[in-house]
């Protein structure tokens, strides 16, 4: 134990079975909306009126018809922002849905969102600001977590199915504001008694924040992390602390490399922590009809695709709805090209009916043909230095992108590799990259090959491959 390198160790980390599943969403949705929707501002101070609150059309059905159109798996409301406005029925407060002309009174927001996202097949995941504004007891220590627990009671038992947990380590209090001790881990141990499939993300154990809002993403986004990244304190203290919009563009240069064999030196302790990538589709995260004409390309939003859900993250798109309580025309259309071009990209898979063969196998049970179905995975022999696949489609094929994906369920393995492409005349090399992970997505110019050759050039102590897809663009 004692003589094992750092990066063995990392290699020996595997995700939970909730982080398994919630890494095959890929993407998904979040919806902020609440005061701020009706006051034009990003950070409520928690003194709005819950009169302003009133979304006359509201139809969270047309959220969830939209957002899945656009090939999103779920959709995480922000059931409470650091303004402290409930979107439901709180017992614990006044500030919330009971003092809203929305419905008279009788409003649940949480409810109609939850409802339409299980009648249109998406997960339902709950956005919980830990800086609340409005309540009295928060910065009072044990009163505002249990407080804080109460909620979290009401939406984990509620609303059925919960598949996330969303706490933000954004606070603007300042030096001489409130300052509140959060028990992080009474509130993890609730939601694993309550919601025992539910991921925790940002300032909590399973999901990790990529470190910026604008949509940016690492080369090499590692799942294996040094074990304090995955402290709560350390997350705050990396957030937002004030309502600055230069925030959001932040790209820290510091933290371009968390996981890298020379990133990891030293370190013992390890904790499997992927990341995901939070952005919006606008400007801000609430809905200002003044930024109608800034809601992102096409272009914009593929190439955060390209960086995110192709580079071993998940995308947390956000689509904030307007007063009405609609998605505007502006973010409709955006989502809607956004959905057609990924159908464009991905059409039918072209890594079928091919001949697969592999420099080696660990045993009969790991053959290399495993990578084109969803059964099994392949992994390479022991002594394996430089293990490579051969996928041979028998008559030539057009492509221009191949999925790769590594078998995370038993860890995150391959540093390093090639591929290249066999047009009748000799190998040549197609790209080369670093991490697959979960997913890593290559594009190369579109063209004609008989066979394809994968060559893992650096990988830590067994490489692995679940499943190779093959692309071109109708
Ligand atoms: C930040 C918050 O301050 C923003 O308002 C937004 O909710 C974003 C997702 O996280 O930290």
């Amino acid at each position: 134990m004692l003589n094992k390198k750092s990066y063995e160790l990392a290699a020996e980390v595997i995700p939970s079975p909730r982080q398994l599943e919630w890494q095959k969403l890929e993407m998904y949705a979040f919806c902020h909306f609440g005061t701020n929707t009706f006051t034009g501002r990003e950070w409520g101070d928690g003194t709005a009126s819950p009169t302003v609150f009133n979304p006359k059309k509201l139809d969270a059905r047309q959220w969830a018809k939209e957002i899945k159109n656009a090939g999103m798996k779920a959709i995480i409301l922000t059931c409470k922002h650091h303004d402290g406005f409930c979107l439901w029925q709180s017992e614990y407060t006044d500030y919330c849905m009971k003092n809203s002309p929305y419905r008279n009174g009788k409003g649940d927001v949480v409810k109609e969102v939850s409802d339409a996202c299980r009648e249109y097949g998406l997960k339902f995941g709950v956005y919980l600001s830990p800086w609340d504004r409005h309540e009295a007891t928060y910065g009072t220590g044990e009163e505002y977590n249990t407080y804080f627990k109460n909620q979290l009671t009401e939406l984990a038992t509620k609303y059925g199915d919960i598949f996330c947990f969303w706490f933000d380590g954004a606070c603007g209090e300042g030096k001489n504001g409130k300052k509140q001790i959060y028990d992080w881990n009474s509130y993890f141990s609730l939601i694993r008694e309550l919601q025992p499939n539910a991921v925790i993300n940002i300032c909590g154990p399973d999901v990790r924040w990529c470190g910026n809002e604008a949509g940016k993403s690492r080369e090499s986004e590692w799942s294996v992390v040094p074990y304090y990244i995955g402290n709560q304190d350390y997350t705050a203290e990396h957030s937002q602390q004030e309502d600055n919009a230069k925030f959001a563009k932040k790209v820290d240069a510091k933290t371009q490399d968390l996981g890298s064999r020379k990133f990891i030196e030293g370190e013992t302790k390890f904790i499997w922590y992927p990341a995901e990538v939070d952005v919006s589709i606008r400007p801000g995260w609430f809905y200002h009809k003044r930024e109608d004409f800034k809601v992102k390309s096409l272009k914009k939003l593929m190439q955060i695709y390209w960086g995110s859900v192709g580079g071993n993250s998940s995308l947390l798109l956000n689509i904030p709805p307007d007063k009405n309580g609609l998605l505007a025309k502006a973010d409709v259309r955006a989502l809607r090209k956004f959905g057609d071009e990924l159908r464009k990209e991905f059409p039918e898979n072209l890594a079928v009916n091919c001949n697969v063969t592999s420099s080696s196998q660990l045993d009969d049970e790991y053959q290399a043909d495993n990578i084109l179905h969803e059964n099994g995975y392949w992994q390479c022999g022991a002594d394996d230095k430089n293990p490579e696949i051969i996928i041979d489609f028998n008559s030539p094929i057009t492509a221009d992108k191949i999925v790769l994906r590594e078998n995370i369920a038993t860890g995150q393995q391959i540093e390093n590799f090639d591929i290249y492409a066999d047009k009748g005349n000799g190998w040549q090399k197609l790209c080369s990259s670093t991490i697959i992970g979960a997913k890593r997505i290559c594009r190369f110019e579109k063209q004609k090959f008989n066979r394809i050759r994968i060559v893992i050039t650096s990988y830590r102590v067994k490489a692995t491959l679940n499943k190779v897809e093959i692309y071109c663009k109708k």
